[in-house]
């Protein structure tokens, strides 16, 4: 059962489809205060509360105060209050269960029981808003009720559930060819390439770096024959240059954010002074959108958005005024306190709030200032993007993610989720955001594997894509100046190869179960209270995680680990892979188990009576044998398994027509029904 109540004249942020209308009466579970601004309701002392997408901290949100204000912050740390989301979508699960979502692209803040351990408080900067109260007997009911509300989450192409190599930034075209030929040299599967900012020329959106990447047609089409996409960025801010033509036409047509006195609001960013696209306007939006095609006629199939919270490294404007304090500062006697106050003023310069108030919209006909519609930058750009490619490319699927994001974006795009660090903390961190972002609808989702920022080593980067083998994006991306961390370039090659093997063994499952998740309204990954209901040691699992319906993962994180402790809230039976050729199996009971874990193993725990479908290792997902299959289960009187698959490009998802019903029974025997001829290798162990 869905609410929803109106306060004030809220600003339609398109992230609902379905209308429900504003109901009148007092709002259930929560006291609204008088002024309407906070919103408050108690919590028992072991009430759970879900959600809110992209943060940091637990699967169970409680003991922090989290504010929803896309923010490009690269400290994900536990005391960090925003990310580059905002996904104001919750349940509190305890004697009352409810799921809350506060509709509004403006900030607001939710308090789960920072201020008063047993109070939650969500608070709404801007009071015009729709709240919406989904009531259901437990949380997984109302993820599902509030995945209709939102809408179908986006779907990638086949391709992009392979591996991808990232780097900012490969330079040139042979400094790419060379990570492909690595690749390949080491029998390291492969699917995509990312190019980051430098493959453009002065960080101007839709052009290309000539001397870098000459006849850069010719160079797609060269990656392709080898089974490698490669996968461009596109960054929010415009380059303000002469002759430039996104910028001239940008100028001419009145597309950019404005000033209050109508003046094009001017920031700098990679690019220098630039201007941004009003995202918000429609008709900007269509414009902005049509860009992409002069990619997408090189040969290029997949985008990722950045820098679009949008990120700020200074306003002109803010620059002159911090310069004029400072002068104002070499006439005085430097104190101690002047000196903070100096420094703050210089360090507070990106991403200031006070540049956020500077420019406007048009939003719906309407003037809006940006802060007050700030958490819908990212989306619609994002949305700029995937609905030019609807028009421009209607049969197929193009490859789209995004850094920012607002709930409704999940049908446009994925996410990745920024700026990590190579710290073993950010692995636990990964783990515990993948559940939170799918109740939000963000399916196609992962971090930078092996941490962004900071140097990684070999065995942090093996244990996390132990867990990226998983995540539906699986992108190996780090910073400038960090430590290279292609798979080829640590000494234990062999297991990299085996690890990143196993994941395109997996693929048919791991794509098959995103593919049920995204078109039934469902969930990838679960924490485990969802499935076990009513387990209470399971209720307080924060790493592990269901992938899908037949297993359960739980990855190791901790340094130097050389396994962890399980808890199995059923028997279960254990896979420990070294490849996907190479493996073995135990039966573990009920319970909490040690269990080792090499370096170079991952376990992978199947329920009962649940099959997995595994392929073979290919070196790409194009040359994938999806003919040959063997089927892994635990069959305790008889198991069935729905195999989704499709050709992995074009638009037509049948439930029924792409769906392979496979049955197996104590004994062994196989049913296989489905238009889909699978020519099985059955080996159940
Ligand atoms: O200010 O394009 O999160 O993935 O490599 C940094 C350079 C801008 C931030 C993205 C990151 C990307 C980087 N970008």
């Amino acid at each position: 059962m869905i609410h929803r109540y109106s306060f004030g004249k809220p600003i339609d942020t398109e992230a609902v489809v379905m209308k429900i209308e504003p109901e009148m009466g007092a709002v259930p579970f929560l006291t609204v205060a008088d002024d309407l601004s906070v919103l408050t309701c108690e919590m028992g002392d072991s009430d759970i509360v879900y959600g809110l997408g992209e943060n940091v901290r637990g699967i169970n949100k409680r003991g922090w105060i989290y504010e929803s204000k896309c923010s490009d912050n690269p400290d994900h740390q536990e005391d960090t209050d925003s990310l580059y989301g905002a996904h104001n979508f919750m349940i509190l699960d305890g004697e009352a269960c409810f799921g809350v979502f506060v509709d509004t692209p403006g900030i607001v803040s939710f308090d789960v029981g920072y201020s008063r351990r047993t109070v939650l408080e969500i608070s709404v900067k801007n009071k015009d808003f729709d709240l919406y109260i989904l009531e259901g007997e437990e949380p997984y009911v109302i993820v599902r009720q509030f995945r209709q509300l939102i809408g179908t989450s986006y779907i990638p192409p086949k391709w992009a559930f392979g591996y991808g190599q990232s780097r900012w930034s490969y330079m040139d075209a042979d400094e790419v060819r060379e990570v492909v030929r690595e690749h390949q040299k080491n029998q390291i599967p492969l699917d995509s390439i990312y190019l980051d900012i430098d493959y453009m020329e002065r960080y101007k959106d839709f052009t290309i770096n000539e001397t870098a990447f000459p006849d850069f047609r010719g160079f797609v089409k060269e990656m392709r024959e080898q089974g490698i996409h490669l996968v461009p960025i596109i960054d929010a801010g415009v380059k303000i240059e002469k002759g430039y033509t996104v910028y001239e036409e940008g100028v001419r047509e009145g597309y950019f954010c404005k000033e209050e006195n109508g003046d094009d609001f001017v920031a700098g960013v990679w690019p220098g002074r630039v201007h941004f696209p009003d995202m918000l306007n429609e008709k900007v939006r269509a414009w902005f959108g049509d860009k992409y095609q002069i990619l997408l006629d090189e040969g290029i199939e997949g985008f990722w958005n950045d820098m679009n919270e949008p990120a700020i490294f200074y306003s002109e404007k803010h620059l002159k005024e911090v310069f004029q304090m400072l002068h104002a500062y070499e006439a005085k006697n430097l104190d101690v306190d002047s000196f903070f106050e100096f420094q703050d003023l210089v360090s507070g310069i990106a991403n200031n709030e006070a540049d956020y108030r500077r420019f406007y919209h048009d939003y719906k006909g309407k003037r809006i200032r940006h802060d007050k519609v700030h958490n819908l930058y990212g989306y619609y750009m994002t949305r700029a993007a995937t609905e030019a490619f609807w028009r421009l490319k209607p049969d197929k699927r193009i490859l789209m993610f995004s850094r920012s994001s607002y709930i409704g974006m999940h049908r446009y795009g994925g996410i990745w989720t920024g700026d990590n660090k190579s710290w073993w903390s950010h692995i636990l961190m990964n783990i515990q955001m993948l559940p939170s972002l799918n109740m939000c609808g963000f399916l196609y989702v992962g971090a930078d594997l092996g941490g962004f920022g900071s140097d990684t080593t070999e065995d942090l980067l093996l244990r996390w894509l132990e867990l990226g083998i998983f995540t539906p994006l699986m992108r190996n991306h780090s910073a400038r100046g960090t430590r290279r961390q292609e798979a080829y370039r640590f000494g234990n090659v062999k297991a990299f190869r085996n690890i990143i093997g196993i994941r395109y063994g997996l693929l048919p499952y791991l794509y098959s179960e995103y593919m049920k998740a995204a078109l039934n309204g469902d969930m990838y990954f679960k924490p485990l209270s969802f499935v076990y209901r009513g387990d209470e040691r399971a209720r307080l699992i924060e790493n592990q995680l269901m992938v899908g319906e037949s297993i359960m993962i739980a990855p190791v994180y901790e340094q130097n680990a050389k396994g962890r402790y399980v808890y199995l809230p059923e028997e279960m039976k254990m896979l420990r892979l070294r490849s996907t050729s190479d493996m073995d199996v135990e039966i573990l009971e009920k319970g909490e188990h040690y269990v080792s874990v090499q370096l170079d193993e991952v376990l992978i725990f199947i329920r009962p009576d649940c099959l997995v479908p595994m392929a073979g290792v290919s070196a790409n997902t194009a040359i994938m044998d999806e003919n040959h299959l063997r089927l892994i289960g635990f069959i305790k009187t008889e198991a069935a398994y729905k195999l989704y698959s499709d050709d992995g490009y074009t638009k037509v998802y049948d439930l029924e027509e792409n769906v392979t019903k496979i049955k197996v029974n104590q004994g062994g025997e196989m049913v296989v029904r489905g238009n889909l001829q699978l020519d099985f290798a059955p080996n159940i162990i």
